[in-house]
């Protein structure tokens, strides 16, 4: 092979040397390589290190281990591999993970593919033959079919930036790229600049030959003591004898470790589970345990605060001096939303009488020195600095190769805002381009070696899907990618990860843009989604042939948003029956019972229920009243009538409670859930002559709610919606009471069996076509649906309140409300809307569980501010 790749010609008849080059020799690269093999495809590997490892080969620093368990940390496609590899302790350290790496580039006889000390440097796609064509840092060039970086997330180091590093004269260590025949600091005053996992690592070891060592720490890290000795029997017992089950789990999991999670939310359990299941994982020693501990620990600030102070109480009773103590418990940043580090005695560290800390957000470095480092507060001297100071994490690596795409776009251009990928596999405007664990994939969220098997057996799968199609070329489509971007962005955003300065967010390095990288949706989902593709002929891919044939699998992988996603699975999982085969009396008690899982909404001031005149009877209500007597003025609250969803046929004055108390607590309005009654015993218009019932009895008993009479608005959700719609016609004919707006989330306004949305999401979403069907059924006989107390969008129009109507983009209601809301602006009202991106009918009803929803629910809350304002 090196003798046609030293050449520039072509040497096959394809006019490629070789069928995939594989950048990297760690974990992805070498099991790219055996796999290719197996498969009958030529290879090239380089690698810029002198031997294997990646990772593993560059960072020798001392203490430098996996972070998770070995057992889980090695690789999986292989069982007679798996049989003959016993790792001596739960997270081996780095030369032990070496001579693993040896012993499997050994046994599949790897090295022969690779080129050593030897890194590509530019790569250009050339559009007309399809292949790549790559220079080498020797100056060689070769032509490659595809083109791989298995170049890792954790390679490039970030770049010193600090005043003067330069100046100094005494040794100069990184733990990136640690000295092969180790350091010995026996005796030395040694500085380590950097408190992230790699410093948390080597700090003890370093501290124990130091005859000083001062820790210059910028932002302090949680930190889980690793227990670490032999594998624990309890994962031994998940492991052994069914080795197999175990791996398929862990591919399936969340983090690519098999967990059990946990459902429940911290926020709502006592003190007492919390700290017992805190201490559990602070004796476990477990990343992967951190999170699973409690639903919501990545989700919800509340609860992860009560994470944060049970740290801050471990660090506390560790750390023997105070002020040394509350120096390392951070504070800046959710638990969880960097990388917890497993540390082995660093706490304990800082009470030896030769460590010092120093913080440098309170005494920043001026400069380092010749012989020390100055900081605000003074000068020490030193023998040796130690940079601990990270990476340019997840596109450093990539975007250090010159790479140049169709029509020249360079990827370091295209990426300058953050990176765009489909899947975190592939880049639009790249063809036969791949990165294996790259940004937008699960990569450093999970267990590394899960992710990286999974890439490389999809862009195996892949590659041979085109060779047996007879394709040449494949590339992202770019609406594909936008999309997927959009996914992996929506998916940060429901978490608190976004929250922190982290590598993951690109924030450790000066200028680089402050997108989040990784995909946060755990290892299962993105694997279905990846499978998905496949299955769905390369969905997003444009695929072309030698002689200019073209296949566009077009579409868009992920268009809900992740949690919605992500509930709507859980709900396939459970087989559930279509509501409307329940009849009425199952159907609300199904709907009950459903309601009594769900989390309960904020806190507000008063919850008062009781009762008021409906058109034929007393119905119940539930007044929610905001903390300290509203927000929005001195006086007293304004008060908005809320009618509940459930298609006329569900529910009640409660069945909207998470809502209605969100509601109350964004505007600061109190808000009365009326109740009104439902069919089919009590058919259209009975329904409309109790929310209309409702709406006069609250106007003329605000005062003695509590509430301000002058400021009175109506809202409601989906079949409510439809009622508060109804009312403000029906309150204009009949000259009051006045209504100051309306708010309509995905509301009914018209029977319209035509409607696109209706039809496009007739089979989907929780509310399909089928239930509508029953819900209007059930409501009012056909010749009445058309009436405008049954179908508002078919009434007088103008003079309305002001209006703020919400839709969903997967809603079978979506035109009706869009049009609605059309509707009212064409007779002149006032009218803002809103169709919320990616989700569905219940979405924004479903508070604490669909989280992206929230923000669209900010949006109601200052409208309905707007209308009293
Ligand atoms: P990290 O986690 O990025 O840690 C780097 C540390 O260096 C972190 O504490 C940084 O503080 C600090 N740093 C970086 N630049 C500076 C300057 N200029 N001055 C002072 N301090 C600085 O890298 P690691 O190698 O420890 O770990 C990387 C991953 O490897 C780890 O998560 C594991 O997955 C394995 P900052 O937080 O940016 O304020």
């Amino acid at each position: 092979m090196s003798d046609q790749s030293a050449t520039s010609a072509p040497q096959t008849e394809t006019g490629v040397d070789v069928d995939v080059v594989v950048v990297g020799a760690g974990f992805a690269g070498l099991y790219l390589l055996h796999k290719l093999r197996g498969l009958g495809m030529s290879t090239q590997g380089f690698e810029t290190g002198d031997d294997v490892g990646g990772t593993w080969y560059w960072n020798r620093y001392p203490g430098a281990r996996c972070d998770i368990q070995s057992t889980d940390y090695s690789y999986s496609f292989d069982p007679e591999l798996e049989k003959e590899w016993t790792w001596s302790e739960k997270y081996a350290a780095q030369p032990e993970i070496l001579r693993y790496v040896d012993h499997v580039a050994t046994k599949y006889d790897l090295r022969r593919d690779i080129r050593f000390s030897t890194s590509v440097t530019s790569a250009q796609w050339d559009d007309e033959n399809h292949r790549w064509q790559l220079t080498t840092s020797d100056g060689d060039t070769v032509w490659s079919r595809f083109y791989v970086m298995a170049t890792g997330c954790l390679s490039q180091p970030k770049q010193i930036d600090i005043e003067g590093a330069d100046n100094f004269e005494g040794e100069v260590y990184s733990t990136s790229r640690w000295p092969h025949e180790g350091v010995d600091m026996t005796g030395k005053r040694v500085a380590v600049i950097g408190t992230g996992s790699s410093a948390i690592q080597s700090i003890p070891i370093m501290a124990e030959q130091a005859s000083a060592m001062t820790v210059f720490q910028r932002t302090p890290n949680f930190a889980l003591p690793a227990g670490n000795g032999p594998t624990p029997q309890w994962k031994l017992d998940a492991y052994r004898g069914r080795e197999a089950e175990y791996r398929e789990e862990a591919r399936w999991s969340g983090a690519g470790v098999p967990r059990e999670q946990a459902t429940d939310m911290a926020y709502l359990a006592t003190e007492e589970e919390r700290q017992t299941r805190y201490e559990k994982v602070w004796s476990d020693g477990e990343l992967i345990g951190a999170g699973s501990s409690f639903a919501d620990l990545l989700l919800n600030e509340v609860s992860n605060k009560t994470f944060v102070d049970f740290l801050h109480g471990k660090i506390r009773s560790i750390v023997n001096d105070p002020e040394t103590a509350e120096k390392l418990c951070p504070t800046d940043h959710p638990v969880g939303s960097k990388r917890i580090c497993l540390a082995s005695g660093y706490y304990e560290t800082f009470n030896k009488p030769h460590v010092d800390l120093v913080d440098l957000r309170a005494n920043p470095i001026v400069e380092i020195t010749n012989n020390g480092i100055t900081t605000a507060e003074g000068s020490t001297e030193f023998d040796v600095i130690v940079y601990a100071t990270g990476f340019d994490a997840m596109t450093g690596a990539i975007v250090a190769v010159d790479i140049e795409g169709r029509d020249g776009i360079s990827l370091a251009d295209k990426w300058a805002d953050g990176p765009l990928t489909y899947l975190g596999l592939t880049v639009a405007g790249f063809p036969n381009f791949f990165t294996i664990t790259g940004p937008g994939s699960p990569s450093v969220l999970s267990n590394m070696m899960v992710s990286i098997e999974q890439h490389v057996e999809w862009i195996s799968d892949c590659l041979v899907d085109l060779r047996d199609r007879g394709a040449t070329a494949i590339e992202a489509a770019p609406q594909a990618e936008t999309a997927w971007v959009q996914y992996v962005n929506d998916a940060a955003n429901i978490t608190l990860f976004p929250q922190a300065n982290s590598w993951y967010m690109g924030a450790n390095v000066p200028g680089k843009p402050r997108v989040f990288l990784p995909f946060v949706g755990g290892v299962g989902a993105y694997r279905q989604a990846c499978d998905e593709v496949r299955e769905l002929d390369y969905l997003g891919f444009i695929r072309r042939d030698a002689k200019g044939g073209v296949t566009h699998a077009a579409g868009v992988i992920r268009p809900l948003q992740p949690d919605v996603t992500m509930v709507l699975a859980m709900m396939a999982e459970l087989g559930l029956p279509p509501l409307e085969t329940l009849g009425h009396e199952g159907a609300r008690a199904f709907s009950e019972a459903a309601n009594e899982q769900r989390p309960p909404g904020p806190e507000v001031g008063e919850v008062v229920d009781g009762t008021f005149p409906g058109a034929d009877g007393e119905l119940n209500y539930r007044l929610y009243k905001p903390f300290g007597g509203g927000s929005t003025g001195d006086g007293p609250p304004p008060l908005v009538v809320y009618y509940h969803g459930g298609g006329w046929v569900l529910g009640n004055h409660a069945s909207d409670d998470p809502f209605c108390r969100d509601l109350c607590d964004r505007t600061g309005a109190a808000v009365l859930s009326v109740d009104y009654r439902h069919a089919p015993e009590a058919r259209y218009p009975a329904p409309v002559d109790d929310a209309v019932a409702a709406l006069n009895w609250a106007a003329e008993n605000a005062a003695a709610l509590g509430a301000d009479p002058t400021r009175i608005a109506v809202a409601g959700w989906s079949a409510g919606a439809n009622l508060a719609a109804v009312v403000c016609q029906v309150a204009r004919d009949n000259g009051g009471p006045e209504i100051a707006g309306q708010l309509l989330v995905t509301p009914v306004t018209n029977y319209d069996q035509n409607s696109p949305s209706l039809s496009e999401n007739a089979e989907g979403y929780i509310l399909t076509k089928s239930l509508m069907d029953w819900f209007w059924d059930q409501y009012a006989d056909p010749e009445e649906r058309t009436e405008r107390r049954a179908s508002p969008l078919r009434g007088d129009l103008d003079n309305l309140p002001p209006a703020f109507v919400v839709t969903c983009q997967f809603d079978p209601l979506r035109d009706e409300g869009r049009a609605y809301a059309d509707a009212l602006r064409d007779a002149g009202n006032e009218v803002s809307h809103s169709n919320a991106r990616g989700h569905v009918h219940t979405s924004l009803h479903s508070v604490g569980v669909v989280i992206s929803g929230a923000p669209v629910r900010a949006e109601m809350a200052d409208a309905v501010q707007d209308f009293f304002a």
